[in-house]
Parts: structure tokens; sequence; C-alpha cells
């Protein structure tokens, strides 16, 4: 377009510049032959249809109904919510309103946390936005929509070949009335290491604009000199900072005094002194015992004036029990899950909370008919990731022994198989425990629970033991995250490292005990510029800078996977994983308005160099595309 303006232009045509070198250099007028839209896209449907999805075992396209998408009048303004209420008084004015409402509030954490428990973070923005409209439409009462943050992030670029903030700009123009909620891992940002101080400013910043409003944000040491910069760069942002504790061990037992009740209310008088709006409790890995939430709750609302917000995972089952002695305390917010996407290694649902309490006055004012509707969308959509699921088929209580987050039980069960665990994933979870212990008890939870997993597969599948590691550590190399845990470079531990492990993991490297971003040189955005827009070869946004930066390798191959086949968030879920069955049609909006309609024809049998000819109608149209058969 921009060619065609100067070319165009009105001096350009009466020739008032000189304009000869351009006659002279027919060179400027050839391009690169691109492949248009349609060609590339068939090449992913070809090729896909032809090998499978990477990273999962190739099968034949199973039969999905349509999703059923409940029906709401698309016409109406949308009902108020609470993000008018922020964007009216401010996230001061939002927590005071919170902390004076009589109803326990909710979060629905259905399009982040709960796919990432129990679907490995594979929702994808196509099935998001489908239902996002009828969600704000049918639920204005929810505090908030977690649907940004933690794994989402890195998982869409990394598996699903979409752009997450894509997905953050066309969630809010569909849901304009309640709050966006993301989880931050502080000066992790949303990534495993931490970032220079100046990248988390500037990410935020980001967020905020393209819609984020409330930060949950955690340290995964609960480390509160980790948080204080990305604490700092929400308030500046004039939106809601939601700091928050992770929750680990148990309260209760009295022979385990490292993370005891009086540890838990210091940490959230600092998180106050800080500058938190909300105080957020992450109880990761659901270890929050019913009767450990009425005292942890009960103590924090004497000791602190903030509103607070609590999240667990129901892999015990005892999740319901758990919310409701914590509303009995007080609790101002809790998370849940619609329905489907609820229970297990995922939040507690929203109905069964409701119901659960019934004739109560802090019952939330929420039309439970509403999640209902919800559900048969998230029943049906559940079921294009069937090849996601953990197996986990029914509560699990021996997360009060291993404590391994929600997130994590599915991912580690999938990395033990990879190295040949899969026979020995008892084995894993205990040696899981027993790691923790041999570094001093942690708060587990991304990046501090990768350390921990990563140690965990490397000694059980060196069959290595505890006294392996004290006898003849000096001629182990250990795993590259736990030699950087060690060194210092995620943060400090709660009441430090245990020395001798320390010292024989680094084998001699000094450790630093100041914050690693503090020793991070900034980044330099001018210079990454200059260097993006040379390997993109298009202009580059702050968007596009901002995900390099967090991860560069990642970044340049969602670039690659773009370049070759384009825009493929526009796919239906069973086409993007499937590919398509003989004579199947499908109908692609590849633009709002522009639809495009694919028939698979045949697919010729493998010729001698391996490739095959899959022929398709596009638009009633002939087309081929040739694949390299490597199934
Ligand atoms: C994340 O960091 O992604 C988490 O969900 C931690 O619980
Ligand atoms: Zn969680």
């Amino acid at each position: 377009p921009f060619l065609e303006n100067v070319i165009l232009h009105k001096q350009f045509l009466s020739g008032e510049y000189n304009t000869t070198f351009i006659d002279k250099s027919p060179e400027l007028f050839v391009f690169p032959k691109r492949k248009d839209r349609g060609t590339k896209m068939l090449t992913y449907i070809g090729n896909t249809t032809v090998n499978g999805f990477e990273g999962m075992t190739k099968k034949e396209k199973p039969i999905f109904l349509n999703p059923r998408i409940p029906k709401v009048n698309q016409v109406q303004k949308f009902p108020e919510g609470t993000k008018q209420i922020l964007d009216e008084r401010g996230p001061e004015g939002l927590a005071k309103w919170l902390k004076e409402e009589t109803d326990v509030k909710l979060t629905d954490t259905t399009f982040r946390d709960a796919h990432q428990s129990l679907l490995a973070t594979r929702v994808r923005s196509k099935d998001l936005l489908q239902i996002a409209e009828p969600t704000a439409r049918l639920l204005p009462e929810l505090f908030s929509v977690e649907m940004w943050g933690g794994a989402t992030f890195d998982v869409s670029y990394r598996f699903l070949k979409e752009d997450p903030w894509e997905r953050l700009l066309k969630l809010r123009e569909k849901i304009p009335n309640v709050l966006f909620q993301m989880l931050l891992r502080a000066s992790n940002a949303v990534g495993y290491k931490n970032y220079p101080d100046n990248l988390i400013k500037e990410f935020v910043e980001k967020s905020a604009t393209a819609g984020i409003d409330v930060f949950r944000i955690f340290d995964s040491l609960n480390w509160l000199e980790g948080m204080t910069p990305a604490i700092q760069a929400v308030r500046d942002n004039n939106k809601i900072a939601e700091a928050s504790m992770c929750y680990t061990g148990d309260i209760l037992d009295t022979g385990r005094t490292k993370y005891d009740l009086n540890y838990y209310k210091n940490l959230a008088k600092e998180l106050e002194q800080s500058g938190a709006h909300i105080l957020g409790i992450k109880d990761m890995a659901g270890l929050l015992k019913p009767e450990a939430a009425y005292q942890l709750i009960s103590t924090l609302k004497e000791s602190i004036d903030l509103p607070v917000h609590l999240h667990t995972h129901d892999t015990s089952g005892n999740g319901i029990h758990m919310y409701a002695r914590a509303i009995d305390a007080g609790v101002d917010a809790v998370d849940v899950a619609c329905g489907p996407m609820s229970g297990l290694t995922s939040q507690p649902s929203a109905q069964t909370l409701y119901h659960a309490l019934e004739g109560t006055k802090r019952q939330p004012k929420v039309n439970v008919g509403s999640f209902e509707k919800l559900s048969y969308y998230w029943e049906d959509v559940r079921g294009y990731y069937q090849d996601f699921e953990s197996g986990m088929k029914s509560p699990h209580t021996e997360i009060y022994f291993h404590e391994m987050p929600g997130g994590q039980y599915s991912n580690l069960k999938q990395q033990a198989k990879a190295v040949g665990l899969e026979e020995r994933w008892n084995e894993v979870k205990t040696m899981f425990r027993q790691v923790n212990d041999m570094f001093g008890d942690l708060i587990k939870v991304t990046p501090s629970s990768k350390v921990v997993g990563d140690m965990t597969l490397f000694m059980v599948q060196n069959n290595l033991t505890e006294d392996d590691i004290y006898e003849r550590g000096e001629s182990i190399d250990f795993p590259d995250s736990v030699i950087e845990f060690a060194q210092g470079y995620i943060g400090q531990p709660y009441q430090g490292f245990p020395q001798e492990l320390q010292r024989i993991i680094l084998k001699g490297k000094k450790p630093i005990n100041v914050r690693p971003g503090e020793l991070l040189d900034p980044i330099d955005f001018i210079q990454l510029k200059e260097q993006l827009y040379k390997s993109l070869d298009r202009p580059v946004t702050s968007f596009d800078m901002i995900s390099y930066a967090l991860y560069p390798k990642v970044y340049m191959d969602y670039h690659k996977f773009y370049e070759t086949y384009g825009d493929m968030s526009v796919l239906d879920t069973p086409t993007f994983f499937y590919g398509m069955k003989l004579g199947e049609e499908i109908e692609v909006e590849i633009e709002q308005g522009k639809t495009l309609i694919v028939k698979l024809v045949s697919v010729s049998e493998a010729r001698s160099d391996g490739t095959r000819v899959i022929y398709f109608e596009l638009n009633g149209q002939s087309r081929e595309v040739v694949i390299k058969d490597e199934s």
C-alpha cells in the first residue's frame, strides 16, 4: 500500500519530483513471490492431515458436534460491571467497594488457570472468543475474568501458534464490562527466569494498555523484594495490584513450623506496606485445609485493611468445604471455574459453590442459571482437547504429601513419560517431596516448582538417593535450573538456602544475594527494534519487542510458522489439531466478513520422494499442495 500511495501521489504523477532512478531500476519492482493466504492455509491443513499435529500422536479426526453457544441479545448495551467501577473510582475505590460488599465475589478462571491445570494450557483463542460475549452478558456480576498470564503466554506462541496480545485485545472488545485479571510471576513476568527491571515495567505498561486491570503478582519463593518492582509498575499504570502470597505446607501441622500462621500474617502486612490494593492468597497446589483457611482468613482480616482474594485448586476434593470456611471468616473474593472446566487440578465449580452457600448471607449474587448455560459450551469444547487431559479421574489427597502445584502435576507426568519414567511415577511423586525437604522446604510454584521437578526427574532417572547427592555430589552435573536456583537467580528462599547442598551444587561458583534484576543489563529497546525489523521484515510493535525479549527463540519460531502458514488461529480447533477427513468441507472466516470454503477432495499415494499431493477445493476451485509424508 505504501508503494501504491507513492505511485498514485499527485506530485509523483505530475513528475514534479525526479523519479527517473525508479524508471531505471526495474529491480525495485521485483518482489519475492509470496504464497497467497489460501495456499498457506491449505499447506497447513494438508500437512496436519498427513503428518498430524506436532507433539501429538497422529490419529483419525474424531467427530465433534458444534459447541452449544447460549443465545444472548447482542444489540443491547452491555450490562455494567466491575470494569466500570474501576474506571470511575480507580484502584483504591475498587478495593474499597470490594471490601464493603456483603456477598462473596467470584473470579472466573475458565479462560486461564482452569485450562492451564486441566488441559495443559491448550485452549485456543477461537474457543475463548466465541464464548466471550455471552459470558460478559450473562455474568456481569463477576469480580473478574482471569484470562491471561501464567503459562498461557508462552504456550500460545509455542504450541498454539497464536499471538497472546491479540487474544487479549480481541477478548477485551467482547468483554467490556468485567475486570480482566492476569497472573504475573513478578520479576519472572510470564517466563521462567528473572528479567531486567525495564522489561517488567514495559510488560506491565503494555499489558495494562491492552486491557489487563487486575495483576495478581506472586514471587515463586514469596520473596517480597522480588515483587516490589512489579507492584510499583502496576500502581504506576493506575491498575489493581493484587500482591499475593503463595500458600504451602499446613499451618495446622504443629510439627512443621517454617510456614506457620505468623509467617503468613507478617508477609501479608509487608505486602500491604509495599502498595498492594488487594491481598491474594495463592494456594497453587490446593493444600489449604478448611480449618486452616478459617484461621488464616480470620487472622488476616484482623491484621490488614486490604480485601482478601483466595485462589485454590480442587485436587483433594476439599475445595468447596475450604471456601465455605474461608467465606465464613470473611474472605472477599474466591476463584472458581465454570462447572465442566472445574474440579480436580482446576478450581472448584462456580455452581457447586453457589449451591453450597444457599441460605447464607454471603451467597454470591450471580445468576447461577448463567453458569449452567455456559456449561453446555464448555462441556462441548473440552472434548476438543481430550488428548491433553491428565488422566486424573478422582480426588487426589496425596497432594497433601507431595505438594505439587495443580498446573505442574500433568506437566511433570508428561515429562516423566518422555524420559521413560512413566512406570515409576509413584517414585517421582515421593522424590518430589524429598527434594523439597532437601532444599529446605520450599514454596513450590513456577519457576521454583520447576527446579524441584527437574531435580526430581534427574535423581529418579539416575537412580540417585539423597545420600548419593551428599556423598558423590562433587562429581555430579546438576540440571541448569537447579544451579541457577542455587546461585540465587530466581531469588532468595525464606530462611536461606541449605548451605551444604548449595556448596555441592555450585562447585565454587559464587551465589548472589541481591535481586537478580539489579544485576541484569536493561533491555535496549531501540537496538532491539532495529534488530527485529531486520529479521521480521515488517514494522515492529511494542508487543513484538516484549515477546521477543521474553523468549527470543519461541518468538522467532512462531514468526517462522506465521510466515509459512499464516494466521492459523482462524481454523476451528478440530481442524487445527487433526487436519481434515476425505470429503469433509469446512468454513474458515479469515477476516471479518471474508469466509473461505475448503473441501478435502483426495490425498495421493506417497510418491518416490516421499511426498503426497493433496487435492482441495477452495471456494469451489481446484487447488493442490504437495506435502512430505513424515508420519
Ligand atoms: C503459573 O505461574 O502459571 C501458575 O499458574 C502458578 O500456579
Ligand atoms: Zn492456580
